[in-house]
């Protein structure tokens, strides 16, 4: 078994889908949370200045999606085709592209431009991706793609408080319970319950 270590801050946000998915795998990981004092010291050490990072037998790789698909290939979470990881790629990119959005709001520093920009998204730009999203996890039967258990069902799960956070909606998913559905897909399965059940409580 590789040797595999997880630096992250010590939140889910974008980071939670790689837990997830080393639980998944069975994986062993040293899970290093990274306090906000310590982060100015380690930032120029990462490949890209930001983290997550993960360090596999001493190599190092970044971007939260290129990791969660690298670790959907190694579980056999990917689909079984090309046109399979075209789906999945495309339904995780529109989350993301809602997790992009709410983050342009989040992080405004202006407070009354961000105010303004929240206005603006609650009315004409988040209805319309929750709609979407909705649409595309209830055909999938709870999952983000292929009808089954992706890699990508990680990443909504993994981001998923992150996201109301952001987004000012802590009750998300009673408004959208296929939500609710793709999330406990996930922290249902054995291996990542037991990761979720011992891991420090975190707010998003
Ligand atoms: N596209 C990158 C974004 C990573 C990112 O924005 N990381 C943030 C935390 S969520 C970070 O490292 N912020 C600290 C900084 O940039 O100094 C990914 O998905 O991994």
């Amino acid at each position: 078994m590789p040797e595999v270590v997880f630096y992250y801050f010590p939140v889910k946000a974008l980071g939670e889908s790689v837990r997830l998915l080393l639980a998944y795998g069975g994986q062993e990981f040293d899970d290093r949370r990274i306090p906000q004092t310590e982060w100015p010291a380690f930032k120029p050490k990462t490949p890209f200045g930001q983290m997550p990072v993960l360090v596999i037998d001493g190599k190092e790789y970044a971007q939260s999606l290129a990791i969660s698909r690298y670790l959907g290939n190694k579980y056999g979470v990917a689909g079984d085709s090309f046109e399979d990881a075209l789906e999945i790629d495309q339904n995780v990119d529109l989350i993301n592209d809602l997790r992009a959005k709410a983050a342009v709001v989040h992080y405004e520093a202006d407070e009354a431009l961000k105010e303004a920009k929240y206005a603006d998204f609650v009315k004409n730009v988040f209805p319309d991706l929750f709609e979407k999203l909705n649409a595309i996890f209830v055909k999938n039967n709870g999952h983000v793609a292929l009808g089954k258990l992706t890699w990508g069902d990680f990443v909504f799960a993994g981001m998923f408080d992150y996201l109301k956070v952001m987004l000012r909606m802590p009750d998300l998913e009673k408004k959208y319970p296929v939500f609710q559905q793709v999330i406990d897909n996930v922290y249902s399965i054995p291996k990542v319950k037991a990761y979720a059940d011992a891991a420090p409580p975190t707010d998003f």
